[in-house]
């Protein structure tokens, strides 16, 4: 069963054994996304769920009688609860026996923490987030398939994209477009704040959308990922609307370079901040220089930004096969514009599988 695999590798990565690790949800946003990496469920929310993970792979889950038709899905051991007396019960059954506990700490609020401390007196507490992020950077068969189909759904609004532009439209009619198409094309939900960015708001990386206009001769960059069943995309292209300056050509081609060159650094056993001095190196060398101001890239799983590592100069991370990564590199001159250009990759034993395919190269439109 691949979620008792999941469970025993979280367990694996800890020096001491605690005797079991708990998952408590909190109440939307803050819902721990490990708990549907363990139980294996993609739909529902869990708000106030717990899961409890045991060493030999086994897992109990708390929920409320609201979501047990979504939990049958899963072949966790389900504790159902009426009330808040029942989830008490459940509650202090599943902990009180317990010595030693181990908790993500980066996703667990800080009134549950106090809650459960209130409840196990004499237990010890274990941050196990690290265990969790080093498991989930390696994704399994399931996993890969998950994300290739988000992939291919970004992958298919992205190339409808130059069809819907036209003079005067604005930014946030087609961050609406792609919203709609990615669900169209069987997205749940867009997989973050998608980024529909004209002339010179190109050039803020976190720009979202907003009132500005078209014009010929701006960049326009498209930043967005589908979520499907609970996986993540994550892609950028940048176009131009009519006729290219020939600024605006060479950034773009420093670009793409700039990518080839990461797409050809990675391969397991490399540590991530060689791709990204590969990268960073590549377009300080060029009259860029100090515009690529991110890092090149991050694992993307169940969150976009997947076991809370950014791939910049600091990175030790090693890169192994099965790792699903983007790589993006961009160039931005404030009060002209930027580019970047972003896919998904997922690591082979002999270097890197494209996972999203809409066209690289330059395009006017
Ligand atoms: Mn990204």
């Amino acid at each position: 069963m691949i979620f008792e695999k999941r469970i025993k590798n979280i367990f694996s990565n800890l020096k001491r054994e605690p005797d079991a690790i708990i998952i408590k949800n909190s109440s939307e946003p803050y819902i721990d996304d490990n708990f549907f990496y363990v139980t294996g469920l993609d739909k529902g929310l869990f708000e106030g769920s717990v899961a409890a993970l045991r060493p030999t792979g086994k897992v109990d889950i708390i929920i409320s009688e609201l979501e047990a038709e979504s939990a049958k899905k899963s072949n966790a051991n389900l504790n159902i609860y009426k009330n808040g007396e029942e989830f008490n019960e459940f509650f202090k059954n599943t902990l009180s026996p317990l010595k030693n506990i181990g908790l993500n700490f980066s996703g667990i609020s800080h009134r549950d923490f106090c809650r459960i401390k209130d409840r196990c007196p004499n237990s010890e507490f274990v941050d196990v987030s690290e265990a969790f992020a080093k498991a989930r950077l390696v994704k399994d068969e399931f996993e890969i398939k998950t994300i290739k189909e988000a992939c291919s759904i970004a992958d298919k609004v992205m190339k409808m994209i130059p069809d819907i532009l036209h003079e005067g439209i604005h930014e946030f009619e087609i961050a609406a477009e792609i919203n709609y198409l990615m669900q169209k094309n069987g997205a749940d939900e867009s997989a973050f704040k998608t980024i529909s960015s004209f002339g010179k708001n190109t050039a803020e990386p976190h720009y979202s959308h907003g009132n500005y206009r078209l014009k010929s001769g701006d960049f326009t960059l498209f930043d967005f990922g589908a979520r499907f069943r609970k996986y993540n995309s994550d892609m950028t292209r940048t176009f131009v609307f009519g006729k290219a300056s020939k600024e605006q050509k060479d950034m773009y081609e420093t670009v793409l370079d700039a990518q080839r060159t990461g797409f050809d650094a990675i391969r397991p056993g490399i540590e991530a901040h060689d791709v990204h001095d590969a990268v960073s190196t590549y377009i300080d060398n060029t009259r860029f220089k100090g515009r690529f101001i991110h890092s090149t890239g991050h694992p993307v799983g169940l969150a976009v930004h997947d076991a809370g590592a950014g791939f910049n100069s600091e990175c030790k991370v090693e890169l192994k096969e099965n790792m699903v990564l983007t790589v993006e590199p961009g160039i931005y001159i404030p009060g002209f514009g930027g580019v970047r250009i972003e896919d998904d990759i997922l690591i082979k034993k002999d270097g890197v599988e494209i996972l999203t395919k809409a066209p690289r190269e330059f395009i006017e439109i």
